[in-house]
Parts: structure tokens; C-alpha cells; sequence
């Protein structure tokens, strides 16, 4: 008897771009960008670790409500971004509010939704997503729909989503794939294997030996690329969209790769689940330090540019909690206006006690 699982892991070779120094080790998977897009994905980079930086401290102070810290996977998150075009639509998951904002989401409105304010919900026009999905791969089924839906439209644009290592063991994950495999469907399925779910780590989550080989049961391509590397996240979601918006179906890309914070700020204790050893390994992979040593060979960064980028976001940030502040608060009746369409009798009768109450 055959057994097929023999010759499949060994297939899913992590690709890399750049090593941990900064140095390139793939020249031939080098994707083809300016000096100015690369310095602009070291600006975004940088950005959103402040941004993160900014975040945890606004929680801590209270300024914010529900935050899942970012740090670490900013190569993940960006390099996969940058690959995409202002008319791809994302579906996120909790983590991936870096993602919104580059695609268009205005700060002051991640704020509001971090503090639960239906605001942060209503999406500007032209910024094709959802809102962050709370529920463990819920995204990756509304994908396959999304994505289905651009295709019999006739649109040259993909649906992204993304999950963690832990959404891998959801059923969800495996519909939404295996429906828009059958569809061939303009779907990219990232999964961000930052190694645990809450402080379940990967290896107690399933026996497959890499998450990307999880495309083979539903007949797609599946890729591992190294999740510090932002070029290499970059190659592989780019040549992803490319495959979709060619009529050639969904591709799953798992990004190796690490959060340095805890899983959100309600309260769990990492120390608890990892070693400062486990830490450090992963700190040495740092996508920013790599990628700024690949940038300062090439003579297209500085700390003097790193430092504008950082004092731009700061601004930007206080600025925009300002806005949150100013905004006017959420009321029971807002809740009950933004929850249907057309409400329900009984909600009916509720929002005009609430009217009525509020109005006083
Ligand atoms: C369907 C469902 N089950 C359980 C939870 C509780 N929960 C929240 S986050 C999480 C772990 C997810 O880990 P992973 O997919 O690796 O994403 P990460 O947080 O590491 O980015 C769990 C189990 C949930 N939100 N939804
Ligand atoms: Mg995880």
C-alpha cells in the first residue's frame, strides 16, 4: 500500500529572501521593486511598530478597550499588504488592524472600533474590508463568498484574509478554502503562524508538520514563507494575486513568524507559556533590523529618516486619539440603528424608550 503523506511535508520549503543580517540568499525570488516602494514598506514598517508601541500604552492608560498587540509580525502583515491593489477587498481578523489602516482606514476609526464604537465599524468609502472577525476563522468562508462574488462580476481583484496557527484547526478554515478552490475563486488564504494560539503552542494544535500543506486536501497551492522577511512575504502574496486574477484559483501562505506581546491586552501572562530563550531566537529575526540592514547596503535608509518616520507617527497618533475623544459618544440608540436594516418590531418599540431617554 502507497501512503501519499510521504514525499507532501517535504515539499513546503520555507522561502526566503533575506536572511537575519539583512543579506540577500534567493536573488532569483527578488521581487521587482523601486527604491521608493522599498523604502516606503520600511516607512510603513517602522510606522506601525510605533503604532503598536502607542497602542499598548493608550490601553494601559485606559485611552483604549480591545487591542491585540502587532509587534513581531509587521513583515506578515505589510509585506502581504503591500502585494495588494486599492480595489482588493480584505477580511481580517482581530490582529490585522495594520493591514485596514495602510489600506485606508483612518486611525482615529481603528480607536473607535478598539473601544467598541460603531464608528470604527463604518468603513469610508473605497476601503474594501470588513471589520477586524472576532470569531476564529469566520473570515476564511466570507472570503471564498467575496471572492466568488468579484469573479462573476467579472472584476480583476482579490479577496485576502488572513488567520492565526490556531484558526487552522477550525472547520471554517477548510470551507472557505475548499469552496473557492472549487469556484476557482480570486482568493489569497493567509495564516500567520506566530507559533501559539492564546498559550496553546503550534505543535499541540495538529500533527501536519507545516499549516501551508493543508492546501493539498482541497487541491490548491500552498506556500511557507519566512514571516520576518518582508521581501519574501511580499513575493509570495504578490505572485498569489497574480495566479487569482488570472482565472487560476486561491493559493494558502503560511508567514513564519512571531508576536513579541501578549496575545491581546485583556490580560494573559506570556511568561507563562514562553521561554526568554524562545523570545530572543525570534527577536533575532526581527523583520525591521533585517530589513533596515538590506536598505542601509543600498544606501536607501538612515536614522534620520527612520527618526521623521517615527515622529510623524506619533503625531499622527495623538492626533487621531484626539478625534477619537472628540467624537460623539456612542448611545443605546445608535447600537439598535446600526444592528438591522430594518429593525425588528420589538427593537422598534425599544429605540423609541431609547430616544425618548436620551433626548432629556
Ligand atoms: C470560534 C472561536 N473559538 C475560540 C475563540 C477564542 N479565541 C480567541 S483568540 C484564540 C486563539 C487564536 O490563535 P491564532 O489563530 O493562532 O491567532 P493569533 O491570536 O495567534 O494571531 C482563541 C481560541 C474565538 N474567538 N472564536
Ligand atoms: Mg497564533
Amino acid at each position: 500500500m502507497k501512503r501519499t503523506l510521504e514525499g507532501i511535508e517535504e515539499q513546503f520549503e520555507m522561502l526566503q529572501i533575506l536572511n537575519e543580517n539583512g543579506e540577500v540568499v534567493n536573488e532569483e525570488a527578488l521581487p521587482d521593486l523601486s527604491d521608493e516602494e522599498l523604502k516606503e514598506l520600511m516607512h510603513r514598517m517602522v510606522y506601525t511598530r510605533i503604532l503598536d508601541q502607542r497602542s499598548i500604552a493608550l490601553n494601559r492608560q485606559g485611552r483604549l478597550g480591545f487591542y491585540a498587540p502587532t509587534a513581531g509580525q509587521e513583515a506578515s502583515q505589510l509585506g502581504t499588504h503591500f502585494a495588494l491593489e486599492k480595489e482588493d477587498f480584505i477580511l481580517p481578523g482581530y490582529r490585522d488592524v495594520p493591514q485596514l489602516i495602510w489600506h485606508g482606514l483612518p486611525l482615529y476609526q481603528a480607536f473607535l472600533f478598539s473601544r467598541g464604537h460603531f464608528h470604527g465599524n463604518q468603513f469610508p468609502e473605497g476601503v474594501n474590508a470588513l471589520s477586524p472577525q472576532i470569531i476564529i476563522g469566520a473570515q476564511y468562508t466570507q472570503a471564498a463568498g467575496v471572492a466568488l462574488g468579484m469573479k462573476r462580476r467579472g472584476k480583476k481583484s482579490v479577496a485576502i484574509t488572513y488567520t492565526g496557527d490556531g484558526g487552522t484547526s477550525q472547520g471554517d478554515f477548510y470551507e472557505g478554502m475548499n469552496f473557492a478552490g472549487a469556484y476557482d475563486a480570486p482568493a489569497i488564504f493567509i495564516v500567520q503562524n506566530n507559533q501559539f494560539a492564546i498559550s496553546v503552542p503550534r505543535e499541540k494544535q495538529t500533527k501536519a508538520k507545516t499549516l501551508a500543506q493543508k492546501a493539498v486536501a482541497v487541491g490548491i497551492p500552498g506556500v511557507v514563507v519566512d514571516g520576518m522577511d518582508v521581501l519574501a512575504v511580499y513575493a509570495a502574496t504578490k505572485e498569489a494575486r497574480e495566479r487569482a486574477i488570472n482565472g487560476e484559483g486561491p493559493t494558502l501562505i503560511e508567514t513564519l513568524t512571531y508576536r513579541y506581546g501578549p496575545h491581546t491586552m485583556a490580560g494573559d501572562d506570556p511568561t507563562r507559556y514562553r521561554t526568554e530563550d524562545m523570545n530572543s531566537e525570534w527577536e533575532k529575526q526581527d523583520p525591521l533590523v533585517r530589513f533596515r540592514k538590506y536598505l542601509e547596503a543600498k544606501g536607501l535608509w538612515s536614522e534620520e529618516e527612520e527618526n521623521k518616520v517615527i515622529d510623524q507617527a506619533k503625531e499622527e497618533i495623538k492626533a487621531a486619539i484626539k478625534d477619537a475623544d472628540n467624537y460623539p459618544k456612542m448611545k443605546v440608540s445608535d447600537l439598535i440603528n446600526n444592528m438591522y436594516e430594518v429593525l425588528p418590531s420589538n427593537l422598534e418599540e425599544q429605540l423609541e424608550v431609547y430616544k425618548e431617554k436620551e433626548s432629556k
